[in-house]
């Protein structure tokens, strides 16, 4: 695990430098890159500066008890005026696009704690061994005594519980409760928090899991548990990514199972599939995820394929 103070300290020197600052959130934003973003928009604020939060879409429905943050679309912005870009959380999804738009005199950071990363910018802070952004956004403020207040506390705890699926996941180490302990202590609301993101669920996803669940299959010979989710469902129930990876987690609670793949139509013929499994199972599914072309963490990853998913008189098949 890196601890980046070299990288924090040239950050916090970009940012103190520059009166205008781009902050990118990924697309399909979630938790965790609206709270790094958010978090990160506190602290710039109080330094004076002019900052922008782009994303291509828009904050979801289930953050807005948290803000009001209206993000910019990236089409539609004037890239050329801010003189540091910040880009937080699988920055391969969106800041990618316009990164051809930055130019030489320009400061560009990212902040990432995915694996295998090909973006490079000016200032890297990229580590896959860091629970979430806002983990490493936390250890910024702490090595560069930023004060946390109460606003960026819960911002933080946004983006851990999200990454953490609430403080269950194996990347949830001893370091990340201090740091929850810590923002809690601060203020963080961690009981609206947990209510926001996962007891509100709606009528359309619990049907989305109720069939996904039906459909579910165990093999006993490589202890998989798989499920599909079609198009029709995807439409029928406004299913997200989120909701999926949902399933996932949940059949792979599953006794006797070693990891979930859940495959569902994206639309013009592609199958995601997404494959979760949990550290004790000793299974590492980026490697079965390769297998298909695809990548991601060794707890969490997907493939895309070509093809449609059809039922048949024993199961479903992809065809
Ligand atoms: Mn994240």
């Amino acid at each position: 695990m890196q601890n980046f103070s070299n990288e924090f300290n040239t950050l916090d020197y970009a940012i103190k430098g520059c009166n205008s600052i781009l902050l990118f959130a990924h697309s399909h934003p979630d938790g965790d890159t609206v709270g790094s973003v958010l978090a990160l928009k506190e602290y710039i604020k109080k330094l004076g500066k002019t900052v922008d939060v782009a994303c291509f879409n828009e904050l979801p429905e289930y953050l807005k008890s948290f803000s009001f943050e209206t993000f910019i679309n990236p089409n539609k912005l004037d890239v050329a005026k801010y003189k540091l870009i910040i880009a937080t959380d699988s920055v391969e999804r969106g800041f990618e696009k316009i990164l051809p738009a930055i130019k030489q005199d320009q400061i560009t950071a990212i902040i990432d704690h995915h694996p295998d990363i090909e973006i490079k910018a000016d200032i890297n802070i990229v580590d896959s061994t860091y629970s979430s952004v806002c983990e490493i956004i936390y250890n910024f403020f702490s090595l560069q005594n930023i004060e946390i207040d109460q606003q960026m506390a819960t911002y933080l705890l946004l983006g851990i519980l999200n990454d953490t699926g609430m403080l269950q996941h194996s990347n949830t180490t001893s370091d990340v409760l201090e740091i929850v302990s810590s923002l809690m202590k601060k203020g963080a609301p961690m009981a609206k928090i947990v209510s926001a993101m996962f007891n509100n669920k709606n009528v359309s996803t619990l049907k989305l899991w109720g069939r996904a669940f039906e459909r579910a299959r165990v093999n006993h010979e490589n202890g998989m548990i798989v499920s599909v989710i079609t198009q029709k469902d995807m439409l029928e129930f406004g299913a997200t990514s989120d909701d999926i990876a949902q399933v996932a987690t949940i059949l792979n609670t599953v006794p006797g199972t070693k990891f979930a793949l859940i495959l569902s139509e994206r639309g013009d013929g592609v199958i995601k599939g997404s494959l979760r499994s949990e550290k004790y199972k000793g299974i590492n599914v980026s490697e079965l995820a390769a297998k298909f072309g695809g990548g991601g963490h060794v707890l969490a990853s997907g493939f895309e394929i070509k093809g449609k998913i059809v039922e048949t008189k024993d199961g479903w098949e992809i065809v």
